[in-house]
């Protein structure tokens, strides 16, 4: 970040909280327990849940403004680098006897002037059908339901997961008794998370939903744009076995991202 801009934010900053607590004067009782909430929920395991849930569709928003590529969304406090590379047909790590229905994702990596991007990087991330994230919450095989893969020629691909429901944030952390004292519920809707890379485009994390899905229009988080709902279509068990056989309902979502370039880096001066 530039630095004169980091020395402007940070002046402002202070301004804005010193004039909130002399506005409401804020005791030193108020004060540690302000900061014990942000020391505690880190201890928690909270990591960023809190801030997430507050701040980032706010930063999100600000990146959005005059986008000529997909709407980038919030990245959440459960992203892990390093997934597991995954082999096609894309399947996303998972137990054998997965509960959820299962859920075909496909899609298009394109540029913006809509030209297909090849070996394009999608690399997803969700809760299990408990609401449980892997490498997070305990009792969830390690990088469940965590994975990456590419586009194919077309800039095309489809990857197999299950449908996840609504995520219900910790009620007893730091951020749920936050969350209790304004009196807000603790679910955001059922989503799916991904981050889509290419060499020569800048990285997009993204962040899908479902339409007619509960807390859509309620997210705790606050995070739900039109242009990140989709359809969940129902489809016929496909032929492969090791889905029919567990007879599950079968559901579909497309979306179609579009990347936005790279600022060229080199700029060659002829003489
Ligand atoms: C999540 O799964 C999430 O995506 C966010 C933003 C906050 C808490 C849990
Ligand atoms: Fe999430």
């Amino acid at each position: 970040m530039n630095i004169e801009r980091t020395r402007i934010i940070l002046e402002d900053l202070e301004r804005t909280l010193l004039q909130f607590m002399r506005k409401h004067g804020i005791t030193h009782d108020e004060y540690r327990c302000a900061t014990d909430i942000l020391v505690d929920s880190v201890k928690a395991g909270e990591e960023t849940l809190l801030y997430d849930v507050f701040l980032e569709a706010e930063a999100t928003d600000n990146a959005n403004i005059d986008r000529r590529s997909s709407i980038e969304a919030i990245e959440g406090p459960f992203y892990l680098p390093n997934s597991p590379l995954l082999k096609a047909p894309y399947v996303l790590p998972q137990r054998c006897d997965e509960a959820g229905d299962v859920l075909f994702f496909r899609g298009i990596v394109a540029s913006p002037d809509g030209m297909p991007l090849a070996a394009a990087e999608i690399d997803m991330w969700q809760a299990d059908a408990e609401g449980r994230y892997s490498n997070f919450h305990p009792g969830v095989p390690e990088w469940n339901l965590r994975g990456r893969f590419r586009t194919d020629h077309d800039g095309a691909f489809e990857v197999r997961t299950i449908v996840p429901p609504p995520y219900e944030i910790p009620k007893n952390g730091p951020t749920g008794v936050v969350l209790k004292t304004l009196g807000r519920h603790f679910f955001r809707p059922a989503h799916l998370h991904l981050k889509v890379r290419h060499p020569r485009y800048k990285e997009l994390t993204s962040q899908l939903y479902f339409d007619g899905g509960a807390y859509l229009d309620s997210d705790v988080a606050n995070a739900v744009r039109e242009d990140l709902v989709v359809q969940l279509v129902r489809r016929d068990a496909p032929r492969d076995q090791s889905v029919r056989g567990l007879h599950k309902s079968v559901f579909e979502v497309r979306y179609f991202f579009v990347l936005e370039p790279r600022p060229a880096t080199h700029i060659r001066h002829r003489v």
